[in-house]
């Protein structure tokens, strides 16, 4: 039995024991109530389901098992997973066997390789991915064992495919870039190196230290922000329905290639490269920045980058790379950009009135760091999103299998319904 596994079979019986005990006694008890708005509003704020791997605080950003962002940035990605899933920082000999399990599932299938090479060469970099991983679903473990399993098995099979899943996803999405943006033929992992610097020398990116921490550290912070957000909730979903992890994070991708959601972060760099352009291609100064995001405002756009559903202070995923960026490249003229921005913008949003967060999100600053490292392609961003949220959404699916999770299928209600519950309330009072 490999390590993780052996702990999470000691970890879950005392997880179910406890989540039986809390139903039996207080299932009844009420958590959440909800307004015509939220049916209306994307059910925001709705309390309604459960996730344990991590939090999010409006005054704090994420949590990841009661440690806060900023207190774990040193730990590697896989320290996280383990994190996410166990709920404890992984001893060095765990964090070892993790590793090594990625390592024996980094094989990618053939299929996979003749699959993306038919796709056409202009095929956006997120559909490559998905397909990737969706023709992968002939290999579940969880879908070839589902009728020899019973109900208390499938933790260990969901366990199984995600070491899978995780262990091929940056040699299939380093081979996409490469593939997508011409920069010459796949490059084999290497076996000296973990997951996210392998993921980076497979990329082609400089084979420097600075390359590989700054990869660990995009590919921490991004790996779980609770279950709410669009791909968790999307995967949580699909899952409930015991569709196999392939299917369910296959789905939750999917989710995260929306503009609204993990697509923002293309949208952002693009928006401080145009800035830079049009203000003469220098560092601007921040009375020019100033007048740049009031004519922006004033022409009906919002400034990417800053605000937030949750959040109401600054992203501490931003703060972590604005601090990395002032460790190792100071001088980039589009790093200082966006520094600057960080001086001007929340000061502009709360004159104007209208955001409820005037703080930047992750994505005012991610895109920075890998246009440093050479990742110029905006389009591939959210690839890198993915391989790093992959974890959170795989920590999320093993755990509700373990918890027995049912299918979801939350009530939906009519406009008539709502319009007669209206009606009924304005006849009372
Ligand atoms: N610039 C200008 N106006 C903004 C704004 C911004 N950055 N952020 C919010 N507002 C406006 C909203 O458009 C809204 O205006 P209307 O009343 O005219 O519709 C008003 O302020 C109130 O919005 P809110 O309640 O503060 O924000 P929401 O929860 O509705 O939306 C968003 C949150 C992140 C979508 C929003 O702040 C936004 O559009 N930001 C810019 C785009 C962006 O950075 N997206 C990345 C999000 C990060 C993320 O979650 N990635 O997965």
């Amino acid at each position: 039995m490999s390590i993780i596994k052996d702990k999470l079979s000691s970890q879950i019986p005392a997880l179910r024991e406890e989540i039986k005990a809390l139903l039996s006694q207080h299932g009844e008890m009420k958590i959440s109530d909800v307004t015509v708005s939220q049916a209306y509003g994307g059910m925001r704020g709705i309390k309604g389901m459960i996730c344990d791997t991590s939090v999010v605080e409006p005054d704090k950003g994420v949590i990841f098992r009661g440690h806060p962002l900023l207190e774990v940035t040193h730990l590697l990605p896989e320290e996280i997973f383990w994190l996410l899933l166990t709920g404890d920082i992984p001893s060095e000999a765990e964090r070892k066997s993790l590793r090594a399990e990625f390592a024996d599932h980094n094989q990618v299938p053939q299929y996979v390789w003749d699959v993306l090479d038919a796709m056409p060469a202009d095929s956006h970099p997120m559909t490559m991915l998905n397909t990737a991983v969706l023709i992968m679903q002939r290999e579940s473990v969880f879908a070839s064992r589902y009728h020899d399993m019973n109900k208390q098995e499938y933790w260990e099979a969901a366990l199984e495919d995600s070491m899978s899943i995780l262990g091929k996803l940056p040699n299939i999405a380093a081979a996409i870039y490469r593939k997508r943006f011409n920069k010459g033929p796949r490059i084999e992992p290497n076996p000296e190196l973990d997951w996210a610097a392998n993921y980076a020398y497979m990329l082609g990116l400089p084979q420097s230290e600075d390359a590989y921490q700054m990869m660990r550290l995009y590919l921490m912070s991004h790996s779980d922000h609770e279950g709410g957000n669009a791909s968790a909730n999307t995967c949580h979903v699909v899952g409930s329905a015991l569709s196999d992890p392939y299917y369910s994070v296959c789905s939750g991708l999917n989710a995260l290639a929306g503009p609204l959601h993990g697509l923002a972060n293309q949208e952002c760099l693009g928006f401080v490269l145009e800035l830079k352009e049009s203000l003469g291609g220098g560092v601007p100064t921040k009375e020019e920045l100033t007048k740049a995001c009031w004519d922006r405002l004033n022409g009906g756009h919002v400034i990417p980058g800053y605000g937030h559903a949750v959040l109401r202070v600054p992203d501490p995923r931003f703060v972590a790379f604005l601090e990395f960026g002032k460790q190792h490249f100071p001088e980039d003229e589009v790093f200082q950009l966006v520094n600057m921005l960080y001086e001007v913008v929340p000061g502009v949003l709360q004159e104007h009135g209208k955001a409820k967060n005037p703080w930047p999100n992750v994505d005012a600053s991610s895109g920075t760091l890998l246009y440093h490292y050479g990742i110029k392609e905006f389009e591939y961003y959210t690839v890198v999103f993915s391989v790093s949220r992959a974890m959170g959404m795989l920590a999320q699916y093993v755990i509700n299998r373990a918890m027995g999770s049912p299918i979801t299928r939350p009530k939906s209600v009519s406009t008539e319904w709502i319009k007669s519950q209206v009606a009924a309330s304005s006849a009372t009072n």
